[in-house]
C-alpha cells in the first residue's frame, strides 16, 4: 500500500520548522533580502533548534535524519525566505561527499565540526569555464609525497565568504576527462586560500556567494574522499542527494506565492467584486495549486527512494525540473495576479520572482535535469539499483545477524 502520511515526528519536525519560518524567518526576509544582509543571527538559532545538519548520522553528533524529513524543512525554509534558506542548508551539500567517500578519520572531524557548532561548509564544483560541464574544470590536485598540492579557481560557492572548510573537485588526471577528477577536504584557513568575491545577485540575496581560489594549497592526502579520480561520481551522487531539497524549496517558493496570490484575489476588488470571481484569475490560482502539490509528491518520492536506499536520479531530476520551473511559473502568475502593485517591491511577490529564478539555475540547470532525464530513460538505468549507503547498511545488519546467530551455533 502506498501511504502518504507522515510519522509523528515529521509532522512536528515539519510544524517546527514552519514556525520558524513564520517567527524568526519571515520577519527579516523582506529586509535582508534588499540590503543582502548575511543572516548569521538566523543560521545560529536555526542550528540551535536542530533544523540545520538533519543529515548527519547519530555516529558524528548529528541527529540521522532521513532523506524526507529534510526535506520537509527545506519546503519551509524555502516558504520562509529561499536565500536564507539556501544558507542555512548549504551544508547538506557540502558534507554529502564526506558522508559517502570521507574516511572514518575525516567524518568525525569534519561532520562532527558541524555537529558541534553553528559551522558552515562549502561545495566547490563549478568554475568560470566549467558549470553544466563538469568534467571541463580547469583547477588542478598535484600528488606531492604525503599531500596533494591545489591551484584554480572555484566561482558561485554558496556561503563561501563564511565556511570553516570546502569540499573542492579538482583533475589530478587531465587527460581522462571525468574520470580524473577527485575531491577533497579543505580547510578553509589553509595557506594558499582566498575568498575573491561577493556576487551582487539579482535574488536569495540574503544568502552569500563568492570566489574561492587555491594557489599550491596543500592538502594532507588523507582529505581525499573517496578514491582518486573517482571524483566526478562522487558530485553526481552528491547531487542525487541534495536536489530533492532544492526542488523541496522550490515547492516552498510555490506554496508562497499561491499564498499571497490568493489572499490578494479575495481582497481586490475589480468590476465590483473580489478579482477572485473573475474565472481568469481563479484558474490561474487553481494552477499554482496543482504545480505545487505535484511539485512536493515528486519531491517526496525522489527522497523515499533514497530513504529506501535505491537509485533516485531520475527522481530527482523530475523533482528539481518540475519544482524549480513551477516556482517560476508560480511566482511570476502571483505577480500578474498583484497587477501593477505585483511589480513594486513594497509587496510581496517580485522578491519571490526574483528568488525563483536562481532555482532553475543552481544544483544542475533545468536544461542539465532534461538531460539527465532523457539519458536515465533512454539508458534504462535501474532506479532500485542499490546505493553504496544502501550496501554498507545491509553488510552491517548481516554482520549483526550472523553475531547474533553466534551463541545458539556455539
Ligand atoms: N550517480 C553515479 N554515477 C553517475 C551518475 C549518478 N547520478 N551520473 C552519471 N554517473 C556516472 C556515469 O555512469 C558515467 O560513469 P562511467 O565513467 O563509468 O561511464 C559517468 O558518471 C559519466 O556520466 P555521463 O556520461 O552521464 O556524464 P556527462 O558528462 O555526459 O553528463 C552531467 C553529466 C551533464 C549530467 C553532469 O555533468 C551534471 O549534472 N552537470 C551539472 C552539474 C551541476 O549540477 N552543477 C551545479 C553546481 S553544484 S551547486
Amino acid at each position: 500500500m502506498v501511504d502518504l502520511t507522515l510519522t509523528d515526528e515529521q509532522q512536528d519536525l515539519r510544524e517546527l520548522a514552519h514556525s520558524f519560518a513564520e517567527k524568526d524567518i519571515r520577519k527579516v526576509a523582506w529586509d535582508y533580502d534588499k540590503d543582502g544582509t548575511w543572516p548569521q543571527d538566523i543560521i545560529e538559532k536555526a542550528w540551535e533548534i536542530g533544523l540545520m545538519n538533519t543529515h548527519i548520522a547519530e555516529e558524528y553528533g548529528g541527529p540521522g535524519l532521513d532523506f524526507l524529513s529534510g526535506c520537509l524543512i527545506e519546503e519551509e525554509m524555502g516558504w520562509g525566505c529561499s536565500g536564507i534558506g539556501t544558507s542555512l542548508m548549504a551544508n547538506g551539500l557540502a558534507s554529502a561527499p564526506i558522508t559517502l567517500g570521507g574516511s572514518e578519520e575525516t567524518k568525525k572531524k569534519y561532520l562532527g565540526m558541524l555537529a558541534e557548532a553553528p559551522k558552515l561548509a562549502s561545495f566547490c564544483l563549478t568554475e568560470p569555464d566549467a558549470g553544466s560541464d563538469v568534467s571541463g574544470m580547469k583547477t588542478r590536485a598535484v600528488k606531492q609525497g604525503d599531500k596533494y598540492v591545489l591551484t584554480g579557481s572555484k566561482c558561485f560557492i554558496t556561503n563561501g565568504s563564511y565556511a570553516d572548510y570546502f569540499t573542492v573537485y579538482a583533475k589530478t588526471d587531465p587527460e581522462a576527462g571525468h574520470r580524473g577528477i577527485s575531491a577533497f577536504v579543505v580547510d578553509a584557513d589553509s595557506p594558499g586560500v582566498s575568498v575573491d568575491k561577493k556576487e551582487d545577485k539579482m535574488g536569495q540575496r540574503a544568502s552569500n556567494t563568492a570566489t574561492i581560489s587555491f594557489s599550491d594549497t596543500e592538502v594532507p592526502e588523507g582529505n581525499l574522499l573517496g578514491e582518486e579520480n573517482h571524483g566526478f561520481k562522487l558530485a553526481m551522487m552528491t547531487l542525487d542527494r541534495t536536489r530533492p531539497g532544492v526542488a523541496a524549496m522550490a515547492v516552498g517558493i510555490g506554496k508562497a506565492a499561491l499564498e499571497f496570490a490568493s489572499d490578494y484575489s479575495k481582497e481586490r476588488v475589480q468590476f465590483g467584486v473580489p478579482i477572485a470571481m473573475h474565472q481568469a484569475v481563479a484558474f490561474m490560482i487553481a494552477d499554482m495549486a496543482t504545480k505545487v502539490e505535484a511539485g512536493r509528491l515528486l519531491v517526496w518520492q525522489s527522497a523515499v527512494l533514497l530513504d529506501q536506499g535505491k537509485r533516485n536520479t531520475l527522481a530527482a531530476s523530475h523533482a528539481k525540473r518540475f519544482s524549480a520551473d513551477s516556482a517560476m511559473e508560480i511566482a511570476t502568475d502571483a505577480v500578474q495576479v498583484y497587477g501593477g502593485y505585483g511589480f513594486i517591491k513594497e509587496y510581496p511577490v517580485e522578491k519571490l520572482m526574483r528568488d525563483a529564478k536562481i532555482m532553475q539555475l543552481y544544483e544542475g540547470t533545468s536544461q542539465i535535469q532534461r538531460l539527465v532525464i532523457a539519458k536515465e530513460l533512454l539508458m534504462g538505468r535501474q532506479a532500485d539499483e542499490e546505493t553504496p549507503e544502501h550496501k554498507a547498511l545491509k553488510a552491517k545488519e548481516n554482520g549483526k545477524a550472523e553475531t547474533e546467530k553466534e551463541p545458539a551455533t556455539a
